[in-house]
Parts: structure tokens; C-alpha cells; sequence
């Protein structure tokens, strides 16, 4: 006997290799225990479940996976929103001590429980969007006591929704290390990293002209493996720093932006399998110009994952739904890869891809229910919300 089954609903499972969208019509599928137990056509359901589902025609996707935010921190910079508008650059503003070190200062002040309640209040919108996955990083504090306060935070949220935390203590220099960026990094590795890593499931770096260098970066790798935890990056968003390749020999889960990572990058990600993280989001809001590589990506067969980069400073976009439709017009995906980038590769770049990211019997029996006519529908309407249903490992937290 099931939980639960939902009947006349169609399916896009996102399994790889099939039809497009792993697209099912008429399917049903049930959950048992928080899991999938059953997938397939309707006509084929022959089991019980306690509570049968109508699901009226909607479609269902497994819920979304967003694998790159910060949504956890205090304040806003909408400040420096309207400077930019007035012509000075992201960098400009970072080195004159704004940007993340802003943020920096408003985190450290907050408290740990405000932070929790700013984060759970932006949550809302992504759950609203069918989102059960969230990745959070730190990064706002660049201290033991803040980062760590951060990921605390971040982790409260998992009664709402499954969060996957990252410690992303080398994201700026903060100011009282000015000129001394490697004592900075020691600091990171010898004190940081060990205090932050029973509250981190993976840990980031923000490898950049105006952030740290290829070198330092591979410190703080060097000592995430020592504790025993996966490694993401940040990488080539504003240069072709080397980041993917960096991120490729580190075996990272994912290298994230890439918008000028070159063709020897993209095929060192390929070789690794490493997911390219696409933020379309910092894109749009920096007014960026250089597009990351798609046609290299898709020639080493990176595969390809999208997420908000949710953040008070390059992206403060509150819209998986936005970032999907963001990365057709903006980076020419396919409204099927743009999809699978917020579901099956988004999870794989979180480690998550056993148990998240597909419709599959044996997987978290998380779905997202959606009045729409064809899966493209979410990618093409901008600024809409067809959502009409939340399932977390098998119970209903949202329903229209
Ligand atoms: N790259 C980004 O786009 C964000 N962090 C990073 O390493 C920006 C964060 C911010 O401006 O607050
Ligand atoms: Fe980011």
C-alpha cells in the first residue's frame, strides 16, 4: 500500500536519455515513506494508495533545486544598485570597501535569529515556486563567529525546506586584513574552516581578480579535503582566472558563472564531470556583456546547471522560475536544459543526484505541481507563477 498517488497528471521525470523532459502524458506516480515508490503510465497503475490525488491535468516536475545562494545575510545594497545605474562598476564600488564588505558589516551585527527570520521571510518566494532544495552559503561574515552564525542560520531553515550549506569563507577580504590577503587565508585554513565544517556539507571560494588568487584558492581546497568535504567555486565571472580548470583538478562538485572560461576550461570541467553552474541572474544585473561558453560547455558535454546566485549585491533575484527563463533569452539554453539545470543537474552539482533532482521510484518524493500546458511553459512566461503545488519527501507543504 502507497501514501499517496497522484492520478491525471503529466510527468516530466527529467530522467536523461529518453524523451525530451523524460515527458510522461497521463501519467501517475506515489509516493511510500517520504520516497517515489511508483512511476509510470497511468493505464499501468494498478496498486492502492491511502489518499488518491486528482491532479487535474497539472504537470509535475520534480520540485526545484536552486544549487548557488546567499540567501542568508542583513541588509540590502540597493545603494549601490542606483551607483551603478550612474555608471560605476561592481569592481569600483567592491575596492572603495562597498559590496560584499557592506554586506559583511550588516551580517556581523545582525544576530543569529534575525538572520533566520530575514532568510525564512525570502524563502517564501521560492517555495511559492515549487523550490525543495536550496543551497546556502556564508560569506557575509569573514570571521569564526559570523560565518558561523551564517551557517546556523542557514541550516534552521531545513524545516522548511532541504538546504544544503556552504562555507564560503574565502569570498572578500575583509577590511581588517587589507594588504594581507594570505594571512587572511591562513586564517580561513587554520581556524575557520575546521570551526565551520561540522555545520558545512561543502565548501566555495571566490577565485577573482578583486577575490583570491588560483593559489590561495587551492589552500583552502587543499584543507577542505583534509576535513573530509567536497569543493565548489566561484570561477572566471569577471576574468578567465584558470578558476575551471582549478575546479576540475580539485574534483569539485561544480564550477559556477564561467561567463570567460575558455575552451581548455570547459574541456577540463567535461573530463572531471563537473557541473557548470550558470547564474544568469549576476549576468542581468551587472549588465554584463560576455556570455558564458555554452557552445564549448555542450561540446565537452559539461552538464549544465542554472541557479538564482540569490545575493543582496550582483544578483538579487528572488525567482527560480526568473533565472530559468533568464538563461533561455540570455544564454540561449533550451527551455529543457534550463529545466534540467534547476532540477537533475542542480542536484548533481550538490552531490544530491541519488536522491534528488528526477522523478525515479526510490528517490526523495519531492514534486512541484504546474497548471501549464507543456514544460516549456515555465521557461517562456516571465513574471508568472503557474505553480499549483509543493510535495517535500511525500508531504503536501503547499497547494493552490
Ligand atoms: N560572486 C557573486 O556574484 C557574488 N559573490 C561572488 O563571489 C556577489 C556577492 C555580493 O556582491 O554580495
Ligand atoms: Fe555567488
Amino acid at each position: 500500500m502507497h501514501d499517496a498517488v497522484w492520478l491525471n497528471a503529466n510527468l516530466a521525470t527529467m530522467r536523461d536519455g529518453g524523451a525530451p523532459y523524460g515527458a510522461l502524458r497521463d501519467g501517475a506516480i506515489a509516493v511510500k515513506d517520504g520516497c517515489i515508490s511508483w512511476v509510470g503510465a497511468r493505464s499501468e497503475w494498478r496498486d492502492k494508495a491511502a489518499v488518491e490525488h486528482d491532479a487535474r491535468g497539472a504537470w509535475i516536475t520534480p520540485g526545484l533545486v536552486d544549487c548557488h545562494t546567499h540567501l542568508v545575510y542583513a541588509g540590502n545594497r540597493a545603494d549601490e544598485f542606483e551607483q551603478r545605474l550612474k555608471g560605476k562598476s561592481y569592481a569600483d564600488i567592491a575596492r572603495e570597501g562597498g559590496g560584499i564588505n557592506a554586506t559583511v558589516r550588516a551580517t556581523r551585527a545582525a544576530s543569529e535569529s534575525d538572520l533566520e527570520q530575514l532568510a525564512r521571510h525570502r524563502l517564501t518566494q521560492w517555495l511559492a515556486e515549487g523550490t525543495t532544495v536550496v543551497e546556502v552559503k556564508s560569506g557575509y561574515g569573514l570571521d569564526t563567529a559570523t560565518e558561523t552564525k551564517m551557517l546556523r542560520a542557514a541550516r534552521k531553515l531545513g524545516d522548511r525546506i532541504t538546504v544544503k550549506t556552504t562555507f564560503l569563507g574565502a569570498h572578500a577580504l575583509p577590511p581588517e586584513f587589507a594588504g594581507r590577503p594570505d594571512e587572511y587565508i591562513a586564517l580561513v585554513c587554520d581556524e575557520m574552516l575546521p570551526a565551520a565544517a561540522p555545520l558545512a556539507d561543502a565548501v566555495d571560494a571566490f577565485c577573482e581578480t578583486i577575490a583570491f588568487s588560483v593559489k590561495q584558492t587551492a589552500k583552502v581546497f587543499a584543507k577542505a579535503r583534509a576535513l573530509g568535504l567536497p569543493v565548489k567555486l566561484h570561477a572566471d565571472q569577471l576574468s578567465d582566472s584558470g578558476g575551471a580548470q582549478l575546479a576540475a583538478q580539485s574534483g569539485a562538485l561544480s564550477a559556477d558563472h564561467l561567463e570567460y572560461t575558455s575552451e581548455a576550461g570547459a574541456d577540463a570541467l567535461g573530463r572531471q564531470g563537473t557541473v557548470a553552474v550558470l547564474l544568469p541572474g549576476a549576468f542581468y544585473f551587472l549588465r554584463e556583456k560576455q556570455l558564458p561558453p555554452l557552445g564549448a560547455l555542450r561540446r565537452h558535454r559539461v552538464p549544465l546547471a542554472i541557479a538564482t546566485d540569490h545575493n543582496p549585491g550582483s544578483s538579487p533575484l528572488a525567482s527560480p522560475l526568473l533565472a530559468m527563463n533568464m538563461a533561455c533569452t540570455l544564454f540561449r539554453l533550451t527551455p529543457e536544459e534550463a529545466l534540467a539545470g534547476l532540477t537533475r543537474n542542480g542536484a548533481r552539482a550538490l552531490g544530491m543526484q541519488a536522491t534528488h533532482g528526477t522523478l525515479e521510484a526510490g528517490k526523495s518524493a519531492d514534486l512541484a505541481l504546474w497548471e501549464i500546458d507543456s514544460p516549456a511553459e515555465l521557461c517562456y512566461v516571465a513574471g508568472a507563477n503557474p505553480n499549483v503545488g509543493v510535495v517535500r519527501a511525500g508531504e503536501p507543504i503547499r497547494s493552490a
